[in-house]
């Protein structure tokens, strides 16, 4: 044996020695195989299309008539390219809503498809989503209503068999299901094929879960169960878009079931000592409704509000389950399209180029020095390979070492959750000019966190774990420069004149002109609200003062303020004098009062009124929206004459945007909006927004 050999074999032993030390023991509860591949998935689409739609509602009685269902361009095939553009991974449908009716003909009742117009009885929108999913590589899930509000048995142990054999349909004739959805809620009132009463049930043991959930497991073993205690995967105690920063993936799982959710608290965090791996999905409305309404056609949620929906989900070891409410046509509305793509471009960009790949990467502890665990494992791209520190090592810390200094702002890790989720907290620092800056301190992992940072051009980067439920395993660690989110600022202005400018990203520079000028980096920079006490212009623009790339101008102009402007009357039950002057869309004064009611406002001086805009409530509930009116102006305040301007917002309805009426120039110190009917017909009408024009 020569010297060469001695030594390959010497380094052979000590390799195989290497890689025979053992992986970390597994810790706590455990992921099945099947919620490791709904893990996988993390962003999937939820469709809300059925009778809803059609009569314009979020929870039909169960009243409805099939023939009302009659969606005029059905495409499925638009709703699964819209979901694989947009990137995500699958599509639930909502089989059967609250109000019973199916979109599926099925064998146990008459309120289906198959008693409706649309493709004259013979459809079944079950089989043409699927077939839609199959097509673009998309997985389907299946929302089956457990509360029943059209079935005559409701409540009774008979709707358990039907509720049963409907399950058996679904998840026997449309291919591999990935999740089943259970809902908790139950309003109790219904139709109840014709008893139209009240009907309780309890929900921890009326529907026999276990039974429910054999089935499931029978006909689909792969597919995970939803519900407000899954057994597979949890409802994340709210529907707003967002899981709790500190988010564990365990919970003390007997202590709920569907409709049993007390602890809201406990969705949205997990509980660190929970019994069982449940992780959280987080299911939110692209639009305020989950149904389609032509009222929120404006409401679709902007660039900012989805970032934050997703960097607060799928960033905070959550799914998200983004609900496109599918319109009276068939098809995902034009607005919900636009925003979604603007998002996913949004999410290509952020995460374009991993800045931790290819540099060198160093750790304080390696798990018995063995290469099978070695720190480098973290920035392979392989999530089955991972680093871990030796047992009873639970403080321990990686640093990236650039090649040369690097810009960032986003920070994502993920533990290799097959062996158990372990770190509760952990920290980012950035070498900044030499010197340790600490960007972020935070708690839990899980299957993927995503930290969004200061941007900061540092040597190093520095991934500390703080403490751990036992020895750290961390499968994957990126780091990426994402572009600042430049949309056109929003300007408001309140009564006293203050205006404000908003954007809806940290760490942007917006500056603005009052002066009708194009803004740019030497107008006035905008570091806090200032008066803007006369008619004028205000322009704005977002700057990101790394790149120097800045968005599009916002103009907007302002007619004589408020300031001085006084709601007379006895306005009885008024609720927020101030809110229709404030500029806020989100503050309402609602006025308790018999219609015709007239909202008198003195302005304080005499004007020549050549307009007025009124904005509607801006809430979710359609309330108090005027939409016939008579509008007066008087300069004494006791003689009003004829309306300067009376009919009716047109489609106010369907659209509750800023109305703009104008008229023939009329002076005047006092004008009366006489709101003559509303849209809901109730005592009650709701101003967010009042503005005169003027001369
Ligand atoms: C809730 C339901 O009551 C809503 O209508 C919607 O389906 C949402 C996803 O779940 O509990």
């Amino acid at each position: 044996m020569n010297k060469f050999q001695t030594i390959l074999i010497i380094a052979t032993l000590f390799m195989l020695s290497c890689n025979q030390a053992p992986p970390p023991a597994p810790h706590g509860p455990l992921p099945s195989e099947r919620q490791l591949a709904w893990h996988d998935l993390e962003f999937y689409a939820f469709i809300h299309f059925n009778m809803n739609t059609f009569t314009n509602m979020e929870w039909g009685m169960g009243d409805e008539k099939p023939e009302w269902f009659n969606p005029t361009e059905l495409d499925t095939r638009q709703w699964a390219r819209v979901a694989k553009e947009a990137g995500m991974k699958g599509i639930i449908i909502t089989a059967k809503h609250h109000d019973g009716f199916c979109l599926w003909p099925s064998a146990y009742t008459e309120h289906s498809v198959k008693n409706s117009p649309w493709r004259n009885g013979n459809g079944d929108l079950l089989r043409e989503l699927s077939d839609a999913c199959k097509e673009y590589g998309l997985k389907f899930g299946v929302y089956l209503s457990p509360w029943d509000r059209n079935h005559a048995d409701y409540g009774k142990p008979e709707y358990l068999d039907y509720f049963r054999n409907q399950l058996r349909e679904l998840l026997t004739n449309y291919g591999e299901v990935f999740e089943v959805w259970f809902d908790g809620a139950n309003g109790g009132t219904g139709y109840y094929g014709g008893a139209n009463e009240n009907r309780k049930i309890d929900n921890r043991t009326y529907y026999q879960w276990d039974t429910v959930f054999k089935i499931v497991r029978e006909l689909q073993p792969m597919a995970c169960i939803f519900s407000d205690g899954g057994p597979d995967v949890r409802w994340v105690g709210n529907e707003e878009g967002w899981a709790r920063p500190t988010n564990w993936s365990l919970l003390k799982r007997d202590d709920f079931a569907p409709g049993i959710a007390e602890n809201l608290e406990h969705l949205r965090a997990g509980q660190e000592d929970g019994t069982h791996w449940l992780p959280a999905e987080v299911d939110v409305s692209i639009r305020p409704g989950w149904y389609y309404h032509p009222y929120e056609d404006h409401k679709v949620k902007t660039l900012p509000q989805l970032l934050d929906i997703y960097y607060h989900s799928v960033g905070r070891n959550s799914s998200l389950l983004l609900n496109f409410p599918v319109d009276t046509r068939g098809l995902i509305h034009e607005n919900d399209v636009d925003a979604i793509m603007k998002l996913a471009e949004a999410l290509k960009a952020d995460f374009a180029k991993d800045l931790a790949a290819g540099q060198k990467i160093s750790a304080t502890n390696v798990r018995e020095n063995s290469r099978k665990f070695r720190e480098a494992n973290v920035i392979d791209g392989k999530p089955d390979t991972y680093w871990a520190t030796d047992d009873g090592t639970v403080e321990a810390s990686l640093t990236v070492e650039f090649s040369q200094p690097t810009t960032f702002n986003r920070f994502l890790a993920q533990e290799y959750i097959p062996l158990g989720q372990r770190v509760r907290k952990f920290r980012i620092e950035a070498m900044v000019d030499g010197a340790w800056q600490t960007l972020a301190e935070e708690t839990t992992i899980g299957y993927k966190r995503i930290l969004r940072l200061p941007t900061v051009t540092a040597s190093k980067l520095r991934f500390s774990i703080d403490d751990a439920k036992a020895c750290p395993v961390i499968s994957n660690i990126q780091v990426f420069n994402a572009p600042k989110v430049l949309e056109a600022p929003i300007v408001r202005r309140n009564q006293a004149g203050e205006v404000t400018l908003l954007t809806g990203e940290e760490g942007v520079e917006v500056y603005y002109t009052t002066d009708g000028t194009t803004p740019g980096t030497s107008s006035a920079r905008y570091t806090a609200p200032f008066i803007l006490d006369s008619k004028g212009v205000v322009s704005a623009i977002a700057v990101d003062p790394h790149s120097g790339q800045s968005g599009p101008v916002t103009r907007q102009t302002f007619d004589i303020p408020s300031t001085n402007w006084v709601l007379l009357g006895e306005p009885g039950q008024n609720q927020r004098a101030e809110a229709p002057f404030d500029g806020n869309p989100a503050t309402a004064l609602t006025i308790t009062a018999k219609l015709p009611y007239d909202v008198i406002i003195d302005l304080g001086e005499n004007y020549s009124i050549k307009g007025f805009n009124y904005l509607p409530n801006q809430g979710r509930a359609v309330n108090g929206i005027i939409d016939r009116y008579e509008f007066r102006i008087s300069d004494n305040l006791r003689t009003w004459g004829k309306p300067v301007s009376a009919g009716e917002f047109s489609n106010i309805r369907n659209s509750p945007v800023l109305q703009y009426i104008s008229f023939e120039p009329v002076k005047g110190r006092y004008v009366k909006l006489t709101a003559v009917s509303t849209v809901d017909n109730q005592e009650r009408i709701s101003i967010s927004g009042f503005n005169v024009v003027t001369e």
